[in-house]
C-alpha cells in the first residue's frame, strides 16, 4: 500500500545508509515502558535482525506483566536489574535506536550509559521536544504512537512488504495502547490504513486487545471498585476528579506491577469530566509521588504537569513526580485545577 512520505529524500537515505553500515544496534524506550515503548521496540528488534544486524533491545526499568506476551519480549533486557550484564552487552554497539523518547534523560540510569557509548543515536518518537545531538531525530508530535513513526519509516525503506504477523502484533500494540483502543488522539484516517495493512500481515487484532485490557487479575477490579468508591474526589465546579493510592493500599490489594495502569483514565467516562489526576505512592522511594494526569479536548495536561508536578507528555495524556506526602500531592493537585479553572470550567 502507498502512503504519503515522511522523511525527506535526505533524511531517508542517511538513514538507510546508517542502518546499512550498523552492525550491532541497541534498541532503547522509556522508563515505565508501555505498550507503545515495548511493541515498537520489539518490532524493530525483529525487522533489523531480519536483515542481518545484531539487535539488543533495552528498557530503564520494570514493564508492566500484560504485556509480557509480545513477540520477543523474552530478549528485552531491564537495565535496572542486569546493570553490568547489559553494559557489557551493548560496549561494542555502532548505533542507538531511541524509541518513544527523544531525550536521554527519560531513560534515567539507562540515558547515561547510553551517552558514554559516545556512538550516533537515532529517534524515533511523538513526544515534543526531543533533545539535540541525536544523529537524526524522527519526532512527529501530531502521531499517534512511536509505533506509528516505526511503521511509517519502515514502509519508505520499504522494509513492510515482508513484515511478519509478529513484528505487525508489536506495531499494532503501540497504536492500541497509546490511543486507549482508539479512544483519544485518533482521529487521522492514516492511522486506519496503517491497522489496515497490519490485517492483511495477518494480525489478530481482538486476541491483542484481549491480551493487554482484558488481564487483570479480580484483586485489581476490587482495587478499581475501592478507588472510585471510597478515594476518587470529584470536584464538579471545576470538572476534575483526583484520586489517590498509598503503598499500603497496594499491599491490602497485592497488585502485580502495572496493575494501577489506565485507572487514571475511569474518572472522565463520568460524563462532564475534562482532567483526572492519579497521585500514588512510589513502590521503591518513599516520599516521591508519582503523577499521572488525563485529560479531553483542550486541556493541556503537559502545561498542567510542567508547571505543578516536575514532568510533561502529550496535551491529553502526561505524567510526574512530586518530593512530598501524599497530602501534600493533594494540595498541589487542588492549586494546578484553581489555576486552570478557566479551561476547565468550560
Ligand atoms: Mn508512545
Amino acid at each position: 500500500m502507498s502512503m504519503e512520505n515522511l522523511l525527506k529524500e535526505e533524511e531517508l537515505s542517511l538513514l538507510r545508509s546508517t542502518l546499512e553500515g550498523a552492525g550491532k544496534i541497541l534498541i532503547t524506550c522509556h522508563t515505565n515502558p508501555d505498550g507503545d515503548a515495548l511493541g515498537s521496540m520489539t518490532a524493530l528488534m525483529s525487522v533489523l535482525r531480519r536483515r542481518g544486524k545484531e539487535v539488543v533491545g533495552v528498557a530503564p526499568d520494570r514493564w508492566p506483566d500484560n504485556l509480557e506476551w509480545l513477540p520477543l519480549m523474552g530478549e528485552v533486557r531491564q537495565y535496572l536489574r542486569h546493570e553490568e550484564e547489559v553494559k557489557d552487552l551493548v560496549k561494542d554497539v555502532d548505533l542507538v535506536l531511541m524509541l518513544d523518547h527523544g531525550r536521554l534523560d527519560r531513560m534515567a540510569e539507562l540515558g547515561e550509559a547510553v551517552a558514554g557509548l559516545q556512538v550516533p543515536r537515532i529517534v524515533m518518537d511523538h513526544h515534543p521536544q526531543p533533545e539535540e545531538g541525536a544523529l537524526l531525530t524522527l519526532c512527529y508530535p501530531g502521531f499517534c504512537a512511536a509505533a506509528e513513526v516505526v511503521y511509517k519509516v519502515l514502509d519508505q525503506l520499504g522494509w513492510t512488504q515482508d513484515m511478519t504477523a509478529d513484528e505487525a502484533t508489536g506495531i499494532y500494540c503501540g497504536l492500541m495502547t497509546d490511543t486507549g483502543a482508539f479512544a483519544y488522539n485518533s482521529n487521522r484516517p492514516e492511522l486506519y490504513r496503517i491497522i489496515a495493512s497490519l490485517l492483511e500481515k495477518g494480525i489478530d487484532k481482538d486476541h491483542i486487545y484481549r491480551k493487554v485490557f482484558w488481564a487483570s487479575s479480580a484483586d485489581r477490579y476490587r482495587l478499581l471498585g475501592y478507588l472510585l468508591y471510597v478515594k476518587m474526589e470529584i470536584l464538579h465546579e471545576y470538572h476534575a476528579a483526583i484520586i489517590t493510592f498509598t503503598n499500603q493500599e497496594r499491599k491490602h490489594f497485592q497488585l502485580k506491577n502495572g496493575e494501577t495502569d489506565g485507572i487514571v483514565n475511569y474518572p472522565l467516562m463520568i460524563g462532564g469530566m475534562r482532567l483526572s489526576i492519579f497521585l500514588r505512592e512510589d513502590t521503591e522511594k518513599r516520599g516521591v509521588i508519582r503523577v499521572s494526569l488525563r485529560s479531553v479536548d483542550d486541556v493541556p495536561c503537559h502545561d498542567i504537569s510542567a508547571e505543578f508536578f516536575q514532568g510533561g507528555g502529550h496535551r491529553n495524556a502526561s505524567g510526574g513526580r512530586l518530593n512530598c506526602s501524599m497530602e501534600e500531592a493533594v494540595e498541589v493537585a487542588k492549586k494546578a485545577i484553581r489555576k486552570y479553572a478557566e479551561i476547565l470550567k468550560k
